[in-house]
């Protein structure tokens, strides 16, 4: 079996991609010029102080909740990278959307996507909530809904596109006109999944960006971080004080890292979306699969609109493999390649099952209404060779099935 895909069947229908990415992405705020040393690589400033020439005169950096010079530079770069004025990090994603939340006060409402990721459904309901901002969680898909749900104390609205883990896709550009017809609505949208090197919220009309970036950004599973990018000064003046103020910001070790991942950031984005794209049709014509839901595939029920908004799609996905739970549990546990473990983003294929996993602390009628079925299976596709990743798949599904009617050997990949 051989993926084969040429660069113009792998981006065929999808728009032409963003310009100067790679370069940006490389070269943005890394200048030698900025360090005594004229290095190459950005340093590592460990420092959690610096020193003042008089008391309260300093040269931007006091204490390193304010700034650090290695966040700075990261901050610069994601900026670049998200088409923004700025960017802020964080300790988490968890952590940047905290901080975000920050922006709004007891009374105030939020308006979140049905099925966003088991953390940010946690966060609202039984965090944001204790504190007096209630979330209503509304299908964004439809504007008519959202336009409806909009209330006069409505203050933001929190989209995650595509969902973790049906992948549905929301329309950014309808929905930043929706939220901002009715007043100053923050848009934010989490771009964790697809990442600004396939989609550009800020530019589709979004005030936020944000992301978690633990996974693509960061991409080799050894850092936790959140970032969020904004244009608007307002925003970004509040946030840096939030930042600032709340505390919970990345260390400059793990900003250093996420740095140097974005050395690799378009390389690995493109490898993703080709192993992806290779899997997905793989699966696609199996006997043993019921359904799979992948952004950069003909059958996603919003292709039309993922091309319009995309460039391409990361290596996220999910499959309904068939029969039951005792199936899912077999092929997981027969994957060899792949990692059964949370997360996902970074260079190894991994697989979970959502439902006892990621989104285990969703309640069970919710995950029901969702789609996050006891046969559902997201796989974050890594960089491996395609060959590879595929059969090791073929090889948990025939475990799972198997009596199954037609191998998947005879598919033609
Ligand atoms: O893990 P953290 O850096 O705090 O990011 C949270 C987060 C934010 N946004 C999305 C879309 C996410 O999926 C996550 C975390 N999700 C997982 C760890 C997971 O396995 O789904």
């Amino acid at each position: 079996m051989s993926a084969g895909y040429e660069e113009s069947e792998l981006l065929s229908g999808f728009q032409a991609h963003f310009e100067q990415f790679s370069t940006q992405a490389l070269h943005i705020t890394q200048e030698p010029e900025q360090w005594t040393s004229m290095a190459m690589v950005p340093s590592i400033s460990l420092s959690n102080n610096s020193k003042q020439s008089t008391s309260g005169q300093h040269a931007g950096f006091n204490y390193c909740c304010s700034a650090n010079l290695t966040q700075n530079c990261l901050e610069k770069a994601v900026a670049a990278i998200d088409g923004a004025k700025y960017s802020l990090s964080f300790a988490s994603g968890s952590a940047a959307m905290m901080t975000i939340v920050h922006l709004l006060k007891s009374g105030d409402n939020i308006i979140c996507m049905k099925g966003v990721h088991g953390g940010a459904n946690q966060y609202f309901c039984r965090v944001a909530s204790e504190m007096g901002v209630e979330t209503l969680f509304v299908d964004c898909t439809s504007m008519k809904s959202l336009n409806a749900a909009i209330k006069p104390n409505t203050k933001l609205v929190w989209i995650e596109t595509p969902t973790n883990p049906m992948m549905k896709v929301i329309d950014i550009k309808a929905c930043a006109e929706t939220a901002h017809k009715h007043g100053d609505i923050i848009l934010v949208v989490d771009n964790t999944f697809m990442t600004s090197y396939f989609q550009r919220p800020l530019a589709l009309g979004a005030d936020i960006c944000m992301c978690s970036a633990t996974k693509y950004m960061n991409g080799h599973s050894d850092v936790i971080m959140g970032l969020a990018s904004m244009n608007r000064e307002d925003l970004y003046e509040r946030l840096k004080f939030l930042q600032n103020a709340i505390g919970a910001i990345p260390s400059p070790f793990d900003c250093y890292m996420c740095n140097c991942g974005l050395k690799t950031f378009a390389l690995r984005m493109k490898q993703h979306f080709r192993n992806a794209l290779a899997v997905a049709k793989f699966l696609e014509a199996d006997p043993r699969v019921d359904k799979v839901i992948f952004p950069g595939l003909p059958s996603h029920p919003q292709h039309d609109l993922i091309k319009q908004q995309c460039t391409g799609s990361s290596g996220m996905m999910a499959f309904l493999i068939k029969g039951g739970l005792e199936n899912a549990k077999t092929f997981l546990k027969n994957l060899k390649l792949f990692t059964l473990a949370e997360s996902l983003g970074g260079y190894g294929s991994l697989a979970e099952h959502s439902a006892t996993m990621s989104h285990s602390s969703v309640p069970k009628e919710e995950r029901d209404a969702l789609g996050i079925s006891d046969t559902l299976i997201r796989l974050s596709i890594g960089l491996e060779d395609s060959v590879d990743i595929i059969e090791d798949l073929h090889q948990a599904l025939k475990a799972a099935h198997p009596n199954a009617i037609k191998p998947a050997e005879q598919i033609n990949l």
